[in-house]
């Protein structure tokens, strides 16, 4: 009996205790708040808060944009302290006062060097105003201000101390913008995050809340243009119905200092039936062009231009009139600068008319064009030369083409790095391409970052991991990817661990305990997926069409650069592209510095050994090991780094809200069995090739390789 009750009471405190714990983790979240989540503080940090924000202090009858930024703190501060704050235009001691040189004249007697901000630059600085002791938020214009308030709400998440504040910062690029690849149907190509944003159905008479969400956390990150639809785009896009639609999201994001622009399909007045042909030397072409452009005008006042994938995969372009890439995007250009808008034309080209490496093609297309595009054109070339890969070297055209203005396009979407399924933080991705040394001009150091912002049109564009999905990209994490993408096209130059940092400080909590382990995550997640999907320079070995899981054995396809076979070239003797002099001689395209290292395997950073060279499964790693066996061991580390994070992960549940906690949870479970399939079934056919012995101690992979190449995925997503 006795044992019984002790069973019993045993029984109790363990419930108890559950229930305690349970009772002590955060109130359930499901992400749709982003990084702007404002939950309430208590204690010190409540009242610290308190002391520098006893108030909100503008003059005069603040813009929509100037609104915006006061509705944001109100918000915040109602989130954070219980109660919305005091608004009025006089200071007041712990005051938010938020000012331009147009709604406070006195400004600019302060010696604030405000001109060295720019049109959208901002100072926050602590300091005494009327004699009382204030916060000050400047700026030249109201989108500064905003941007400011945001930078404010960002500081004080991130626990930094608001009563010493001097911060300036003004962004390094032009144009911040997001590509998204989104349909009129609502799919969206390489897109996982459900339905397009955009109810083009529904626009423009019903303008969904969340487009104005959409616009104040881009505006958080500072982005300052979306393209709203996908650069294979449907020539209705430009019908008047749909000009509407894009006149009536324009209107929703102007507040938040985002203009619109469209993808355009080259062929459109052709297609629409309004010409003879699409040739950018027919007058009449080029007149339906001018006149789109006024009408889009008249809808859009600050419409922001055109996007254009021409010549590409299949879509229209100059080329099939025989007329150049400039032909073609100067003709639009034209009937654009009256307006001042700009056109971005891609250098994503390939053909299959073209023998040569395609990682080869834009360069070779565009370099000889340097110098004959019109000032409102800039070329928009991916980060890499061939598509988005978990790891590529820079794009060649980068400081390749003084004479003409460049921005560089990078994924945002995880098309190639296991869609919303995968932790892969592309903040590493995008720092490691921002920072590689171009070699192009006359200083050490022309670093992608200084080359970009060198331009005379600068600019970055992200194509959107944003969809209908209630946390908006399909996982909590990939949230992680917006957010640093952003804050690195406001500046290339900065660090992708303190953006890991403030948006887990800022999603999460700034808790260490929480905030670090989540660092930790994010920062070893990119070379993970590198490791168990494409170590040391391989690349394009994905599924056929949705690019979801391994397939390095893909032979069979019409055009050869869609097959795995053809990047990574692996035979009884060896594996690897070899790209220099005697291969394809891409490596050429490259500056001599560059060259120089690239043409011997031993020069060669090893992570990209196998995009730039043929080697025999023997060669001799720095390791000591032979290539074969450090491929091996590569995948083997990919999947223990997935582990890795998944065992931090779990460690973290006590401390995180149940909802986004398992929802992580699952998929990193899945990421854990998708490593070891890509692991398994990359090694059982390289071991096809190279008929060698795994390393002692290496697991063989469980099933035979016809196994792996059985999995068929018809329904993947993302495919639009
Ligand atoms: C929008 C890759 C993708 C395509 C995409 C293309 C592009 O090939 O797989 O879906 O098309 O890049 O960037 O134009």
């Amino acid at each position: 009996m006795k044992a019984m009750y002790r069973w019993l009471w045993a029984a109790l405190l363990a419930m108890a205790l559950v229930a305690t714990q349970a009772n002590a983790r955060a109130a359930d979240e499901d992400g749709y708040d982003l990084w702007l989540r404002y939950r309430p503080l208590t204690g010190a940090a409540q009242a610290a808060l308190r002391a520098h924000a006893s108030a909100l202090v503008y003059s005069g009858q603040p813009s929509p944009t100037a609104a915006a930024a006061l509705a944001e703190l109100r918000r915040a501060l109602a989130g954070m302290l219980g109660q919305a704050p005091a608004t009025g235009a006089v200071a007041q001691d712990g005051a938010l006062v938020l000012a331009t040189p147009a709604s406070m004249p006195a400004l600019s007697g302060m010696d604030l060097k405000l001109d060295a901000l720019g049109a959208e630059g901002y100072l926050l600085r602590s300091m005494r105003l009327q004699g009382r002791r204030v916060t000050l938020i400047a700026a030249n214009t109201d989108i500064g201000l905003l941007y400011g308030a945001f930078a404010w709400l960002r500081a004080q998440d991130s626990g930094a101390p608001l009563a010493n504040l001097d911060q300036r910062s003004a962004p390094a690029l032009q144009l911040r913008l997001l590509n998204h690849w989104d349909n009129l149907d609502r799919s969206v190509e390489r897109g996982y995050a459900g339905q397009s944003i955009w109810n083009w159905w529904e626009l423009p008479g019903i303008r969904a809340r969340r487009y104005t969400d959409y616009a104040r956390a881009n505006a958080s990150i500072g982005i300052n243009g979306t393209v709203l639809n996908n650069v294979n785009a449907a020539p209705e896009m430009l019908s008047p119905a749909y000009i509407a639609k894009s006149a009536a999201l324009a209107a929703a994001l102007r507040p938040y200092g985002i203009k619109v622009y469209l993808s355009v399909r080259f062929s459109t007045p052709l297609e629409l039936g309004a010409t003879k042909s699409a040739d950018p030397l027919d007058p009449a072409v080029a007149a339906w062009w001018r006149a789109k452009a006024d009408e889009i005008y008249r809808a859009i006042p600050d419409f922001g231009g055109f996007l254009v994938k021409a010549n590409s995969e299949g879509q229209p372009g100059p080329q099939d009139y025989h007329r150049s890439h400039a032909d073609g995007a100067n003709m639009l250009a034209a009937a654009l600068a009256p307006h001042g808008g700009v056109v971005m034309w891609r250098a994503f080209v390939y053909a299959d008319d073209k023998p040569t490496d395609r990682a080869k093609q834009a360069y070779d297309q565009f370099k000889p064009e340097d110098g004959h595009f019109a000032s409102n054109v800039v070329v928009q070339v991916k980060n890499g030369p061939i598509d988005f890969q978990p790891r590529e070297p820079v794009h060649p055209l980068f400081g390749a083409m003084p004479r003409t203005s460049l921005m560089m396009e990078v994924q945002i979407t995880k098309e190639y790095l296991g869609f919303a399924t995968h932790i892969a933080y592309l903040g590493s991705l995008y720092e490691e391409v921002l920072r590689s040394d171009t070699h192009t001009g006359p200083n050490a150091n022309d670093s992608v970052a200084q080359v970009l912002a060198g331009q005379r049109i600068s600019g970055m564009a992200g194509v959107s991991n944003i969809g209908s999905a209630r946390n908006w990209s399909g996982s909590h994490f990939d949230q992680a990817n917006w957010y640093a993408y952003g804050r690195l096209a406001w500046d290339p130059q900065a660090s992708a661990r303190a953006i890991a940092q403030e948006w887990a400080a800022q999603t999460f909590s700034p808790d260490a305990r929480v905030a670090g382990p989540i660092v930790d995550m994010l920062m070893m997640s990119r070379e993970a997926v590198v490791d168990y999907m494409t170590p040391l320079g391989l690349h394009h070995l994905m599924g056929t069409g949705h690019h979801y899981g391994p397939a390095p054995w893909v032979a069979d396809l019409k055009r050869p650069e869609w097959n795995p076979v053809y990047y990574h070239r692996a035979d009884h003797d060896g594996i690897g592209f070899d790209r220099g002099a005697s291969g394809s001689d891409a490596i050429a395209q490259y500056a001599p510095e560059l060259a120089r290292q690239y043409a011997d395997p031993r020069t060669t950073p090893e992570k990209y050994l196998l995009w730039f060279h043929h080697l025999p499964w023997t060669y001799r790693m720095p390791s000591g090991r032979t290539l074969w066996d450090e491929l091996v061991l590569r995948y083997d580390s990919g999947v223990a780094q997935t582990r890795a994070m998944q065992a931090r992960w779990s460690a973290l549940k006590p401390l995180i809200d149940a909802e986004r906690y398992d929802d992580v949870a699952a998929r990193l479970a899945v990421q854990v069995e998708e490593a070891q399939w890509w692991r398994d079934a990359s090694i059982a056919y390289f071991q096809s090739k190279s008929q060698l012995p795994l390393p002692p101690g290496v697991k063989p992979p469980p099933l035979p390789l016809d196994a792996y190449k059985a999995r068929s995925f018809p329904f993947a997503p993302g495919r639009g």
